[in-house]
């Protein structure tokens, strides 16, 4: 482990070196921290992760910005137990959102089961960085529909502006569309309320970001807890799918890390550059909340497709807004 460790170290001095420049260096923060949602908002990059550790102990979110995707400062405890009065554990995977001068916060609690309280909560704030409270006072979703575990949760506005949320843990995915005031879901056109949408080899993490005019919809495979937990992705015409399996782009990497998965995707307008912000758990270890945030650039081919994306210890180069 301690090699391990040395073998890191080194390998991002000389990576630096050769650089000549400053990179960010991953992790991009100490401690462990999964289920990254980078989020651009006016001329800052923020991350919103999950705090990493037994499910009795996950009970508060940190965040963290950046102004030039180099240099982060972390903002603690944006929001914790005191705010939720219906958490009792597990509170995963923050998905951040803006809407009308407000900062909307969605995450899973409590790893809800069938008859349980838990599932999906939103929380509002008036800054990024909170401190944020519960909007509801209960779930937003507290149903296992079409099988899928409520959590995991992406807010996605599409061109027209309409926002819909894709989520599910347990190998299914759902969207549902969400009402004005973020407070409920409301019906699509043909009366329904939840659509799944699940492509072949998906388990969980959805996300969704539209690139000339198409719908790249990415997920992660494989358990979270192990090593070969990774990131595949489809493109589709519409919100809906239908969503084909092009294949996996982040994966473990024998000189890197292993289990990398659970992303989510920056897009710099001015530079058009593209980021991944994933967890990866350092090399040497197995254990299970041991997974760390980083940044990568994510490139594309000329028709599209998603290049697999390098892991690097360096890093990604500075990029202001
Ligand atoms: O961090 C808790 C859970 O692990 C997330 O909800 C899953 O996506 C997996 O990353």
């Amino acid at each position: 482990m301690k090699k391990n460790l040395l073998l890191a170290v080194v390998a991002l001095f000389i990576s630096a070196m050769a650089y000549g420049q400053k990179t960010a260096g991953n992790p991009i923060a100490e401690g462990d921290y999964a289920d990254p949602e980078g989020v651009v908002f006016g001329k800052t990059y923020w991350i919103y992760p999950t705090w990493s550790d037994r499910f009795e102990n996950q009970l508060h979110f940190d965040c963290f910005s950046s102004k030039d995707l180099v240099k982060w400062k972390k903002h603690e405890r944006i929001i914790d137990k005191s705010a939720i009065s219906w958490l009792r554990l597990a509170l995963w995977a923050p998905a951040a959102v803006e809407k009308d001068g407000k900062y909307y916060l969605f995450f899973g609690a409590n790893d809800v089961h069938p008859g349980e309280v838990g599932g999906i909560g939103v929380a509002v704030a008036d800054k990024p960085q909170g401190p944020y409270k519960d909007l509801l006072g209960k779930p937003l979703i507290n149903d296992i529909v079409n099988g899928a575990q409520p959590i995991d949760q992406f807010v996605f506005k599409d061109k027209d502006g309409t926002y819909y949320m894709y989520y599910g843990g347990w190998g299914h995915c759902n969207i549902v569309k969400m009402a004005d005031d973020f407070k409920s879901i409301v019906p699509f056109p043909d009366g329904t309320m939840y659509k799944e949408v699940t492509p072949k080899g998906y388990v969980e993490g959805p996300f969704m970001f539209i690139r000339d005019g198409k719908y790249y919809f990415m997920w992660s495979e494989g358990g979270w807890g192990g090593p070969h937990y990774r990131v595949a992705y489809a493109i589709a015409d519409s919100p809906f799918g239908p969503f084909e399996r092009k294949g996996v782009i982040l994966q473990q990497d024998p000189e890197v890390a292993t289990g990398a998965g659970h992303h989510s995707v920056m897009h710099n307008p001015k530079s058009d550059k593209y980021y991944i912000v994933y967890h990866r758990r350092p090399l040497g270890s197995n254990k299970r909340d041991n997974r760390v945030t980083c940044i990568d650039e994510m490139h594309f081919a000329p028709n599209g497709d998603i290049l697999p994306v390098k892991m690097t210890f360096e890093g990604v180069k500075k990029d202001k807004l």
